[in-house]
């Protein structure tokens, strides 16, 4: 059986830095999207650091960011840019996509909280999300970060990352839950997009461009 060799750039673990100054926020992240899920978040967002660093986790991506941002107003410009970061992340480390799966599906349950979500997403290079969370709860008493707040956050991301998004929450109501599997679930269905098949020559589409 003839095995396929792979050319070197099929190695190259795939990199990416990106800083941002505004304002209202000053963001510097870092990534590699063939890690092994270590990360170190400071948005000054507990909640967030905490939803970021299990999306790296669960999606074996190496990730850095650290955020200063105007949160004495809110955390609406700090959660919106850092989202707007991590997208120009992926974009920039996935470079010319050349090899990857491009879709991704993962379901993650949280077992104690019946909670289900499902998100569905293709690296197509045209940007939108699909999340409706009419059902969940909407405010969290203690962290003050809301599923509103997570929107705005996959609203971001999706759009400079150029991913069409599908968020579904299939069971559940309990905010902290939800959202966990939420953040779980993008990195699971990240990390099957992004994956690099030595069967795959050039693009994964016929169009020839993504
Ligand atoms: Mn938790």
């Amino acid at each position: 059986m003839n095995k396929t060799k792979k050319s070197p750039a099929a190695h190259k673990a795939r990199r990416a830095l990106v800083t941002r100054s505004t304002k209202e926020t000053r963001i510097r992240g870092r990534l590699c999207l063939d890690g092994g899920g270590a990360s170190r978040i400071r948005t000054g967002i507990p909640f967030l650091d905490h939803m970021l660093s299990l999306f790296a986790k669960h999606g074996l991506f190496d990730l850095e960011l650290t955020a200063r941002g105007d949160l004495e107003v809110d955390n609406h410009h700090t959660n919106e840019d850092s989202g707007i970061v991590i997208g120009e992340l992926f974009k920039k480390a996935l470079a010319d996509k050349r090899g990857i799966r491009r879709y991704g599906t993962a379901f993650v349950p949280m077992d104690e909280s019946l909670s289900k979500v499902r998100v569905v997403l293709d690296i197509s290079g045209r940007p939108s999300l699909f999340f409706e969370p009419a059902r969940v709860k909407m405010y969290f008493a203690n962290s003050g970060y809301t599923v509103m707040d997570a929107r705005e956050w996959l609203k971001a991301f999706s759009t400079h990352a150029g991913i069409n998004l599908h968020v579904d929450i299939l069971k559940g109501d309990e905010p902290h839950h939800i959202l966990e599997s939420i953040f779980k679930a993008l990195g699971r269905s990240l990390a099957e997009a992004v994956h690099r098949d030595p069967r795959l020559k050039g693009l994964a589409s016929t169009k020839g461009v993504l």
